[in-house]
């Protein structure tokens, strides 16, 4: 299933005036504000997310899963998924692999067939989380941090082996995140489990190619429901310092307990030159997965702003990894992807519509109230017209679900795969 620039040109037709007229207001208002609108459309179109293949299927609950018809069967399908948001938003110009669901049985033809969407392999995944079958030992109690040597050595081969499949795709970075922890008082030793977890990890490090990166994900509980070995960002931190200059702390939305100031973390990481990058999601309670930007926008658009400082301020950071990380229980896929492209998007425009000078100058006179009206003044711009603009540069829709629906793609991804298809994933 592949969408067409003819059928992206005819869907825009309708809606170009209406675009252009929002622009033109717009782009009139900010350049009065001396803000180089066409750098900043350059800077939308160049910031492209990484798409999870893990998630283009309908995720689901202990509670219960309700398929969405037409889901991908197989990496084939999940690529030509990532194709379509791809083709409608041009922000989505590369996919995140978890292995093993998305081992490749075809290199050559998964790789011609991204190249054909212009698509990246961002991340590779591993996953010391689930046994899989035949597998000799268990994942039960831990894995990198687990009592047992043979355990650790499973783990830490799994890794290895992740990525050599990650560097024939031509992917640079892995993510390791563990679900390693306890959910009782005494079961674990902390010391212990961390210390082997550093150590496992700089096993696997060794391994890392020299221009490869390692992402370190934290996460404060689930599975585990009393102690998470990596808990946290500063325990991140902490083992990417340990590892050596190419391990970095990966920030997943969802994985901080109510109302933590993360967007203070993501500074302080930029600071120490050690944010390897981002799982986009938003959340309510815990670690929901839900679409970005739908519960705390406002949450979002402040992480935005301590990224636009730091990237402007901290060349001691690495170019960051962004990705989404949502699971849809309820909503199409694709649709729900798109919405969070949209949001991420609007939250990076907003954000570099910040005057950081006039913030600074503020910061430095303590004049709390223009500081925040500098930072709200931004936030309440509309800055859609700028966005589709982005995306009509690079061939986009100027509404990509509109076009999504207006072209009926779930109904004929139905016909083609079926309603029985069961993507691999969470
Ligand atoms: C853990 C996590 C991690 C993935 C998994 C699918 O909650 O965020 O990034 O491995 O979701
Ligand atoms: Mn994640």
């Amino acid at each position: 299933m592949k969408i067409s620039k003819d059928q992206i040109a005819e869907s825009n037709q309708k809606e170009q005036n209406n675009h252009r007229v929002q622009f033109e207001f717009l782009e009139d208002q900010l350049s009065r504000k001396n803000v180089h609108v066409a750098e900043l459309i350059q800077k939308l179109a160049d910031f492209q997310v990484a798409i999870p293949s893990w998630a283009l299927g309908a995720g689901g609950t202990r509670f219960g899963r309700f398929s969405y018809y037409g889901e991908p069967s197989n990496l084939t399908q999940k690529i030509e998924d990532v194709g379509i948001i791809h083709m409608l938003t041009r922000t989505a110009g590369a996919i995140s692999l978890h292995i093993p669901w998305d081992v490749p049985e075809d290199y050559t033809a998964v790789k011609e067939l991204a190249r054909s969407l212009d698509l990246k392999f961002d991340a590779v995944n591993s996953n010391t989380f689930q046994d899989q079958k035949g597998s000799r030992e268990s994942y039960k109690f831990g894995s990198l941090s687990n009592v047992s040597q043979a355990v650790r050595e499973q783990a830490i081969a799994h890794n290895k082996e992740v990525i050599g499949i990650g560097e024939k795709l031509g992917s640079k970075s892995l993510t390791v995140w563990l679900a390693d922890g306890s959910s009782f008082p005494g079961q674990n030793n902390f010391q212990t489990a961390l210390h082997h977890t550093e150590n496992s990890l700089k096993e696997i490090y060794k391994s890392l190619p020299i221009d490869w990166k390692m992402f370190i994900e934290y996460k404060p509980y689930e599975p585990n429901f009393y102690s998470t070995v990596i808990q946290d960002w500063g325990t991140s931190f902490m083992l990417a310092n340990a590892c050596g200059e190419k391990a970095y702390s990966l920030v997943d939305l969802g994985h901080h307990l109510p109302n933590t100031n993360i967007e203070q973390i993501v500074s302080t990481l930029m600071w120490k030159g050690k944010l390897g990058g981002f799982h986009f999601n938003d959340s309510k309670f815990g670690d929901d997965d839900l679409t970005v930007g739908s519960i705390k926008p406002y949450a979002l658009f402040l992480i935005f702003n301590e990224l636009v400082y730091g990237m402007e301020n901290n060349p001691q950071n690495p170019d960051l990894a962004w990705m989404i990380d949502a699971s849809h229980n309820i909503k199409d896929p694709i649709e729900d992807l798109i919405q969070s492209l949209e949001a991420i998007q609007e939250a990076y425009a907003k954000a570099l519509l910040v005057d950081q000078v006039a913030l600074k100058l503020a910061q430095q006179e303590n004049d709390v109230t223009q500081c925040q009206e500098i930072l709200q003044g931004a936030y309440r711009t509309d800055v859609r017209s700028l966005i589709q603009m982005a995306r009509v540069q690079k061939g986009g829709a100027i509404h990509p679900l509109k076009a999504y629906r207006e072209l009926a793609i779930r109904k004929k991804l139905i016909e083609e795969r079926g309603k029985h298809t069961i993507a691999t994933g969470l």
